[in-house]
């Protein structure tokens, strides 16, 4: 029998390069309603060196053969073995190229998983990356297999006039009985993990780009039918990107044409397929009634970082999957820089930082831990996470920190000359930026190999009399789940000395740690830093930007950080000084609500939060970055253990009323400063107006301890984000009001037709901390509007609840991990990428104090029973209980 995949651990040090080369692959498919045949014929050749009688070992996924052949002929059945997940083939030539020819019978329309060729809405689609193409034909799916591909696809004419795969069309024309077909051709070698086919009838939006060495590129948008115009804004951002990433790295596109198509059931975000990028709907259709700012934004983005993946990504793609934050860590950084050029800067560093405190230190610090560059997996699809992502990029920005912008420009370069066309390590990453600027990277490199945040202490002394600043910083690795090393790294550490003027004093680093400019390498774990000539006290203006994904200790007085909040000349800093403040603000909160007590409040903090949301030297969406207090998870963060959500919540609210009450008056005259009046804008400047009073609307609407301004906001809300928010409000602090009620039932008729929109109404619900929360979200599961089978439904309902409702999720009686790990095991039959990616809200269990920590426990061991579970999801009980 041939082995079936069981969730082996694959481990790095077994990597090894195919015994065969695979040079081109032809592949015809011919679609019908219910079966499509796939023909693939593969030219290969054995390797030099490779025993003449080693047979060929091929991958497949739920697959069923129809045939095979060696250049023509057909194999004898005593040739070769085949499984539905795996194919060996013995006797090939030992020398020489040679045709292998492989016909597969596939159920698109029985497709649940949405990995390998599925039906969407009717529309054929695929989805390869990670080992999606292994349900299409029996191959060697690994990134490092890099071919040409010629496209063959028939379909019906009448009822599916497009036919799409990768790179330049070729040919097209008429078939018997009503059918057609169309040839494309790709002429980049590429791994088969970026193989994509559309075919359905679609909708397009067409637009073009001259690329700087005078090229013209074709580009279209393919939606379903009557909504190419929702695709307007993504056709924009797409050309932006185009432009900017030949500006800042050089990077031009390469083929003819670039396609992107908008699919309604989509596992992720979208596929950066060469030429022709897939994305979930989400992230391209806009329409100014129906989309917040957040969706513009969020579509910006994801554009842009599916193109960048052209060059970071697809020219120079991962040797195996151990690699796979060398694409998506260097291209989130990439897209990272992409808005805070088209936006704002700070404004993209403070969101960065916040999503990456949110969902990478949670990671960092449990049972999912693992390096940004892994040595094993079990399962690859759950290793698409925050860790290769988030930090991934912040990898990438230290060393641009660490060498400077053009310095970091040269070794770019290098990078994408050296290895274009190539299937690369991080070695050869980092190995090209010491190259470029004779640089040493090697105690850097120990960031990709070693897990967990580190923490960074700072302690700072003044001695007035000297003017001597001393500094005295120690960074520190526990060792966690994932048992890498815990060395001292170099960490870059930007800072500043903040005058009583706000200006940054120049100071005379006189002794101790390397200090290159404004920012301080620490190598050691323990260095001191000395600064001379000094006039005054500076108020120390420490992690700038946020220079290092580390946890920062540091017992600054609030009278510094209240200071520094006012004057600093770093926005980011300003932002996380009173961060800072209002995080130990909460943390007092959270603890005396436990305890029955209510908090003293020092309105200190509440000044400086007026004082901030009044100043009109700061651009809207960063005071309202500022007003942002944290959130109940990010409490439960700073918490570290013994979590009682329940504290967390009434705390927090708490704090949230007294804010409010202090800031009233100036923050209803301010919001009425920023109403809007001309026609709606999707641009950074107004969505930061916007930001900022809904914003407010949530401190008012606490002050008042009513429903009637949320109500009033709603009712005349002339665009989805001001809607959006004043719903949010009435749903999250008056669960119980009539209002409320209203709202949501206007809401749902307003926008029942629109499933984007009627997600948005699921996710609001799920996420409401109340008593009634579950009660609420187990009534969603029968409307006739959920649908566990299509990704965005179900994120929106259970995983929303799971991973966004923290009171909710976490009560004390399990119900709502019981009725969360239930609903997983359904959507696991169906879809298993879904299911796994959920349950890892689970992962903080052990945080929480003792009575929730039993029944999230009683859970997960009750999952991790039950028979038939899928490989996805049991690596992530697995891993989540050790
Ligand atoms: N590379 C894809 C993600 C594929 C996830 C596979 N489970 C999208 C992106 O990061 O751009
Ligand atoms: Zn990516």
């Amino acid at each position: 029998m041939l082995r079936t995949d069981q969730g082996q651990p694959i481990r790095i040090e077994d990597y090894r390069p195919t015994d065969f080369s695979v040079q081109d692959v032809g592949l015809t498919f011919r679609l019908f309603d219910g079966a499509t045949d796939v023909e693939a014929i593969v030219l290969m050749e054995r390797r030099e060196g490779v025993a003449a009688d080693a047979p060929l070992d091929l991958v497949g996924d739920e697959l069923s053969l129809e045939s095979v052949t060696i250049d023509g002929e057909p194999l004898a059945p005593d040739r070769y073995d085949a499984s539905p997940d795996r194919l060996v083939i013995r006797g090939l030539p030992a020398s020489g190229t040679f045709r292998l020819g492989l016909t597969t019978r596939l159920r698109p329309e029985a497709n649940t998983k949405l990995m390998g060729l599925y039906r969407s809405n009717g529309i054929w689609c695929t989805q390869c990356e990670a080992e999606g193409f292994r349900r299409i034909t029996y191959f060697y799916d690994r990134p490092d297999v890099l071919a040409t591909y010629r496209v063959r696809i028939e379909a019906d004419k009448a009822t599916v006039p497009v036919l799409l795969s990768n790179g330049n069309p070729a040919e097209h024309g008429l078939l018997e009985g009503g059918r057609h077909f169309a040839v494309w051709h790709d002429p980049f070698p590429k791994p088969s993990y970026l193989f994509a086919l559309v075919a359905g009838d679609l909708d397009r939006l067409d637009d073009h780009f001259t690329t700087m060495s005078g090229r013209k590129v074709d580009l279209a948008i393919y939606t379903e039918k009557g909504r190419a115009h929702e695709s307007l804004y993504a056709m924009d951002a797409l050309k932006r990107s185009m432009v900017w990433d030949e500006r800042r790295f050089g990077c031009e596109y390469d083929l003819d044409i670039f396609n992107i198509v908008a699919i309604s059931d989509f596992n992720m975000g979208a596929m950066e397929n060469k030429g022709l990028n897939v994305f979930n709907h989400k992230y391209v259709l806009l329409d100014p009634d129906t989309a917040s700012d957040a969706d513009y934004a969020g579509v910006e983005t994801v554009i842009a970082h599916e193109y960048f993946h052209n060059w970071t990504g697809n020219r120079i793609t991962c040797r195996d999957w151990f690699q796979l934050c060398l694409k998506e860590g260097l291209t989130v950084y990439r897209d990272q820089e992409f808005t805070a050029d088209e936006r704002s800067a700070p404004v993209k560093r403070i969101a960065s930082v916040r999503g990456l405190k949110a969902h990478q230190f949670p990671e960092d610090q449990g049972p999912l831990q693992h390096p940004v560059r892994p040595s094993r997996y079990r399962e690859i699809s759950n290793f698409y996470t925050s860790t290769i992502y988030d930090k991934g990029a912040e990898l990438v920005r230290m060393i641009d920190t660490i060498l400077g912008r053009e310095r970091f420009r040269t070794g770019m370069d290098l990078y994408l000359d050296r290895h274009d066309g190539d299937a690369a390590t991080i070695e050869d990453f980092i190995r090209c930026f010491e190259e470029a600027n004779d640089a040493d990277l090697s105690q850097f490199a120990l960031w990709y190999h070693q897990a967990g945040t580190p923490t960074l202490t700072v302690e700072e002394d003044f001695d007035q009399a000297a003017g001597r600043l001393t500094l005295k910083l120690a960074q520190s690795l526990k060792p966690g789940a994932a048992g890498t090393g815990t060395k001292p790294m170099h960490i870059p550490v930007r800072f500043g000395l903040v005058g009583s003027n706000g200006q940054d004093m120049e100071a005379r680093p006189a002794a101790g740690a390397e200090v290159d400019g404004d920012v301080i390498h620490l190598r050691d774990a323990e260095e001191t830093v000395i600064f001379e000539g000094l006039a005054e006290r500076p108020y120390l203006s420490i992690l700038r930007d946020f220079s290092a994904p580390v946890d920062l200790k540091f017992q600054q007085r609030d009278a510094d950080r209240l200071a520094l909040a006012r004057l600093d000349t770093n926005a980011f800093n300003r932002w996380r000084a009173l961060s800072d403040l209002a995080g130990e603000a909460l943390e007092r909160a959270a603890r005396t609500a436990r305890d029955g007590d209510e908090a003293a409040f020092d309105p200190a903090l509440a000044d400086a939060l007026v004082a901030t949301a009044t100043d009109e030297a700061l651009e809207p969406a960063l005071r309202a970055q500022a007003l942002a207090l944290p959130s109940e998870s990010d409490i439960a963060r700073l918490l570290g253990d013994n979590v009682d959500p329940d504290a967390i919540h009434r705390g927090r609210r708490d704090v949230v009323r007294r804010i409010g009450l202090r800031g009233a008056e100036r923050f209803r005259s301010l919001r009425h400063d920023l109403a809007g009046s001309g026609p709606f804008s999707p641009d950074a400047s107004n969505a930061g107006r916007r930001a900022l009073s809904n914003v407010l609307l949530d401190y008012v609407a606490a002050a008042e301890g009513t429903p009637a301004t949320a109500a009033a906001s709603y009712a005349g809300a002339g665009n989805m984000t001001d809607r959006l928010a004043a719903l949010s409000v009435l749903a999250h602090r008056f669960p119980d009001a009539p209002d409320t009620e209203a709202a949501l039932d206007d809401f749902y008729k307003r926008f029942e037709d629109n499933a984007l929109v009627v997600d948005k109404w699921f996710q609001l619900q799920a996420t409401a901390p109340h008593a009634g929360a579950l009660d609420r979200v187990r009534q969603l599961a029968r409307h006739p509007k959920f649908n566990l089978a299509n990704p965005n439904r179900a994120r929106s309902l259970i995983g929303a609840f799971a991973a966004g409702n923290q009171v909710g999720f976490n009560r004390t009686d399990g119900a709502g991990y019981a009725w969360v790990a239930e609903m997983i095991q359904s959507l696991d039959q169906l879809n298993p990428q879904i299911a796994a990616r959920i349950a890892t809200a689970f992962r903080s269990w052990r945080c929480f104090e003792p009575q929730r920590r039993e029944t999230a426990r009683a859970s997960l061991v009750q999952l991790s029973e039950k028979e038939g579970l899928s490989v996805d999801l049991r690596d992530i009980v697995d891993r989540s209980l050790s």
